[in-house]
């Protein structure tokens, strides 16, 4: 069966890759129409050797279209509903709709099932939440999690494409003694750290680290893991990675997480410390698995674990997660029209 698909926000970064990787996919498109504000409407974009004329958002765009593909920011809170009244699904990868109730938070090698009871609406978690649960969830399943300490290393490109130039700009300006103010991040990113992702909230934790505690346990099912989060962005172009420490409820051994990781779907165990592998940013950027490496028991504790995750937070942080969850509505069947 081929559908007919828009991708809104088509020009930004998400966007791109939502092409790039529905194109990788062989996704199969009957229609496809690329949308995004009247500030990027007019230019154009090839896929699959055709140009598309990108058009502005409005609630027309969802007519006959089966599956809207969301890159981010306020455009599924003002057109969201306007595609589920035409009976077009929406995939949205913004943070307008994950906690609600009513709507499924999903990521396919997690919770898949989670897609079938939709009324609408699918929500593709934040990023770094994503990177970690793929990498939690063969741990969870066989001995259970108590708590997870988890510490981000957040690549700019997660704040989208000024966030790479920014960087760009701001290390040569450094490089050749010359001011550059930040604009697109509070402080300088070029050869600093920021421990502020997001804006503060309860308890003086920021957005970003909420999400990582409030996803997981939504797609985990399982309200009781605890989870405490620190995000920091770094002066790395793509690619998050996380140190986390998990305590289980039963005892683990390296050895076998590092079994049971190996054999995890989206999962690449890269752990040999003989030969220095672990993942690196550099390395797991434009590929679709999570990369852990540095898998060791924590001491500290009775059930203790550490891991180290790395992933591509536009492509299975994003963009590919958002095109398996398009791939599960057709696997399920459970479109609207
Ligand atoms: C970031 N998590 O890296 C965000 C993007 N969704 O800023």
């Amino acid at each position: 069966k081929k559908v007919n698909v828009v991708v809104v926000g088509a020009t930004g970064a998400v966007g791109q890759e939502l092409l790039k990787i529905l194109n990788e996919r062989n996704f199969p498109i009957n229609n496809l129409k690329l949308c995004a504000t009247s500030r990027s409407a007019g230019t154009s974009v090839e896929f699959q050797g055709c140009r598309y004329v990108v058009e502005e958002t409005t609630p027309e765009s969802f007519t006959d279209m089966d599956i809207a593909l969301f890159a981010g920011g306020k455009a599924s809170l003002e057109f969201g509903q306007a595609a589920v009244e035409r009976g077009c699904v929406v995939i949205d990868n913004s943070s307008n709709y994950r906690m609600d109730p009513e709507v499924p938070l999903v990521v396919p090698e997690v919770n898949p099932e989670d897609v079938k009871w939709h009324k609408g609406i699918i929500a593709n978690p934040n990023c770094s939440t994503i990177i970690m649960v793929v990498a939690l969830k063969p741990i969870y399943d066989v001995a259970g999690i108590k708590r997870v300490v988890v510490s981000t290393y957040q690549a700019v490109s997660g704040a989208g494409k000024e966030g790479i130039e920014e960087l760009t700009a701001q290390t040569k300006a450094v490089l050749e003694g010359l001011e550059h103010s930040p604009k697109k991040f509070l402080h300088p990113i070029a050869f600093n750290l920021i421990p502020h992702i997001d804006v503060f909230q309860d308890m003086d934790y920021t957005k970003e680290e909420w999400k990582m505690v409030k996803e997981t346990q939504k797609i985990l099912h399982d309200d009781k893991v605890r989870i405490t989060a620190t995000t920091v962005r770094v002066p790395v172009y793509r690619s998050h990675s996380e140190s986390v420490n998990v305590e289980t409820e039963r005892k683990i051994t390296a050895a076998q997480a590092k079994e049971i990781l190996a054999k995890a779907p989206g999962v690449i165990v890269q752990d040999d410390i003989g030969n220095n592998v672990y993942p690196m940013p550099l390395f797991t950027s434009d590929k679709d698995e999570v990369f852990v490496g540095r898998i060791r028991e924590d001491n500290t504790i009775d059930n203790g674990l550490n891991l180290w995750v790395v992933g591509d937070q536009i492509r299975k942080g994003a963009a590919t997660n958002a095109v398996q969850i398009a791939e599960l509505l057709l696997k399920y069947n459970c479109l609207m029209r």
